[in-house]
């Protein structure tokens, strides 16, 4: 997409209210304008990508609609969007191009744009294995209309480009593991904010810090660390804190390896204060909380060291605001409610940090 125009997108996903919503916000963060989401069941399985019934369907919404773009929600091989984009004249974009592209305008800082390109490069990279292995064979004529020797080429590009990003990024990580050593070294306990994109964090990080960030309702506001001392009021009681990268549900790993750096500020944090919009409904709430759950696994960072923070009660009526917190869901944690924008239970919040981190003899130094 160039040039900040709106592309028409008519988007596939399953049938079920949250991947709805959540595909159609993905989508708008990435420049979209949604004009009809198409539900079904089953979406990777044959040669569109959807089933060739849907694919004729979409063939016709495509010229009704006068879209350009088909954002298929899971993620298809290159030959299926292939297939689909020549059936319907319009351009094919999978769920993960879609994340990637939304990281892509996003990623501000130097660090973060790179890990954004090795991203890329990963997504591409099998993609063109695939046509390798199809132009060898005789099946594709080359890959997008490019011969053998192309394909071949453009192959060996990626692993070129993908040496060199890696290379690059490693020497950003060692500038910041010096600055993670040097601050250890201060004796400040380290708290990292985590959690589902939109959920918070950001907001709950400039009312801490007193910053101002953007934050915003779109998706992935924030994709690279900022790290801030912050003095509590009162207790005089010292903090470094994190603002990170949003999780989101069905992520590929390569895809948090490649923020790997970024979220590693979560596998050195002393405390993990994982937000959760407790606004939406207890179903997302839940599939938002199990991903979050799943990636922070992912990254080891043990439950002992986790914190949640039921945020947004401000948007939940007084009988749901006394009672969230002892839903079963929240059973296994320590939970402190907020909102991180009219200011409630912050008080409440600072002493929950210092009473965690004072009681799991969290400073000792972790290997590192
Ligand atoms: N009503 C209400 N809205 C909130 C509260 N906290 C955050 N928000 C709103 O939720 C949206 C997302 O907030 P951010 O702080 O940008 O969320 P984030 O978790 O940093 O999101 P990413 O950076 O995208 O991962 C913004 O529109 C905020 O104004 C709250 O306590 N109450
Ligand atoms: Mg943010």
């Amino acid at each position: 997409m160039s040039g900040g125009t709106q592309n028409r997108a008519i988007v596939v996903t399953y049938p079920d209210e949250f991947a709805r919503n959540e595909i159609a916000e993905l989508a708008k963060a990435a420049g979209y304008e949604v004009v009809e989401v198409v539900t079904q069941r089953e979406i990777i399985r044959s040669e569109y990508g959807v089933g060739s019934g849907k694919a004729q369907e979409l063939e016709g919404k495509v010229a009704d609609t006068k879209s350009d773009t088909i954002i298929i929600d899971e993620s298809v091989t290159s030959a299926q969007a292939n297939k689909l984009a020549s059936l319907t004249h319009a351009a094919v974009v999978d769920r993960e191009r879609l994340i990637l592209n939304i990281f892509a305008r996003r990623a501000a800082t130097t660090e973060a744009k790179l890990q954004v390109k090795l991203a890329e490069l990963r997504y591409e990279l099998p993609r063109a294995r695939d046509a390798v292995r199809y132009s060898v064979r005789g099946e594709q004529a080359g890959f997008m209309g490019m011969g053998e020797y192309a394909v071949d080429v453009r192959f060996r590009d990626l692993k070129r480009q993908m040496v060199f990003v890696k290379e690059k990024l490693e020497k950003s990580r060692t500038v910041r593991d010096l600055h993670t050593s040097q601050r250890r070294k201060l004796g400040v306990p380290f708290v990292s904010l985590a959690g589902y994109t939109s959920s918070g964090k950001t907001t709950l990080f400039n009312r801490l810090a007193s910053e101002s960030k953007e934050e915003s309702p779109n998706l992935f506001t924030t994709l690279a660390t900022t790290t801030r001392m912050v003095t509590f009021p009162k207790s005089k009681k010292r903090i470094l804190l994190s603002d990170t990268v949003g999780f989101i549900s069905r992520l590929p790993t390569y895809l948090v390896e490649s923020f790997k750096s970024t979220l590693d500020e979560l596998r050195y944090a002393d405390l993990v204060l994982l937000m959760v919009d407790v606004s939406e409904s207890i179903e997302s709430i839940r599939i938002k909380l199990t991903s979050c759950r799943e990636t922070l696994n992912e990254l080891e960072v043990d439950p002992e060291r986790m914190l949640l923070v039921l945020n947004k009660v401000d948007l939940l009526d007084s009988r749901s605001r006394s009672r969230i917190e002892a839903d079963p869901l929240f059973r296994d944690y320590h939970c402190v409610k907020v909102s991180a924008t009219r200011g409630d239970g912050l008080h409440q919040l600072r002493t929950r940090i210092m009473e965690s981190i004072n009681s799991k003899a969290a400073l000792q130094p972790k290997k590192k």
